[in-house]
């Protein structure tokens, strides 16, 4: 059928992952919508779906491609869509028809195009800073505990905050389409690469705060699960401790500001043999993996009350 002509043995571009998700709203109508979540500097759209089999479902949102470099994290995304309207799993159809889904592929439109035509490594977005140096960092932009570690104040930094919190449209749009939709989640993934970690907040302080134990609990589940198929091994723990101090991520944003207490980052394969250069024979197993990890968090989940 159609719903399965999208090809994960290969990395796709923008335009491809944005016809599929028009194509895929278009064959499923009564589950799936386009969802404009955002706007570019270079005037892209930042599009996504809600995927939803029945009406009022507690929500979960997914964020994929924050860093352009990051190729097999869009790729997982769009996975995990594609398995949650046609796989016949039992663990995969009940996860996907219990929650209403918010899933944005690219939250980096224009960076990821770059990554296409003229840079493979690049990993900000693109608005020119001075004449040499373009882009922020989109994962150190956001509004919550903003430039205070692990981020550099220098345009030409990988890890550049912004000139001030939200100084991207890309962050900007996307935290007002956040907030118009804040009741309607209540859990959060984003997906990186690479590492093969499973974190949550925070990443200004190793302290372990708020319900730590129950993040870290409910994680180490999923990793467990994950290495299940294929061995594949993760390290779960808050995002200072486990790779290093960072702030103005979504992951720290959504539970800092939002007190969203279900906030993951993955860093997906590999460890560094390929890196963010991820051979695409790796798209479908990391796939796998991921939403079987899926599965075992948001059961899990589920016993601690959520
Ligand atoms: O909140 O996800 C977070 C912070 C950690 C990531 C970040 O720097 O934003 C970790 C890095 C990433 O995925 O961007 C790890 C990779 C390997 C990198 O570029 O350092
Ligand atoms: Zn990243």
């Amino acid at each position: 059928s159609r719903s399965t002509s999208f090809d994960f043995t290969n990395y796709h571009t923008l335009d491809e992952i944005y016809k599929d998700l028009d194509d895929l709203a278009k064959q499923y109508s009564n589950n799936v919508q386009v969802l404009i979540g955002g706007k570019t500097y270079e005037g892209r759209q930042i599009k996504g779906v809600k995927l939803s089999f029945k009406a009022n479902n507690p929500g979960i949102f997914i964020e994929g491609g924050i860093h352009a470099r990051e190729w097999i994290s869009p790729a997982t995304v769009m996975f995990i869509l594609h398995q949650f309207l046609t796989s016949n799993n039992t663990d995969v159809r009940n996860l996907a028809e219990r929650y209403d889904w918010y899933i944005f592929p690219s939250f980096n439109p224009d960076g990821y195009v770059y990554t296409h035509t003229t840079n493979r490594m690049w990993r900000k977005t693109r608005k020119p800073y001075s004449s040499l140096c373009f882009g922020s960092d989109p994962n150190r932009n956001w509004n919550y505990r903003w430039n205070t570690g692990g981020a550099s104040s220098s345009p030409c930094a990988e890890t550049y905050a912004g000139s001030e919190p939200f100084s991207e449209i890309e962050t900007k749009s996307l935290s007002e389409f956040i907030e118009s939709i804040k009741d309607k989640f209540y859990a959060y993934i984003s997906f990186h690469s690479y590492s093969q970690l499973l974190m949550f907040p925070y990443g200004h302080t190793t302290n372990h705060l708020e319900n730590y134990d129950e993040e870290y609990a409910i994680s180490s589940k999923a990793v467990a699960a994950l290495a299940k198929r294929y061995g594949t091994k993760y390290q779960n723990g808050n995002i200072a401790e486990t790779i290093y101090v960072a702030t103005g991520s979504t992951c720290d944003y959504i539970k800092g500001v939002y007190k969203k207490q279900l906030s993951f980052t993955y860093e997906l394969r590999d460890q560094g043999r390929y890196g963010f250069l991820l051979p695409p024979e790796q798209i479908i197993p990391t796939g796998e993996e991921t939403l079987d990890s899926l599965v075992a968090l948001f059961n899990e989940a589920e016993k601690h009350g959520f």
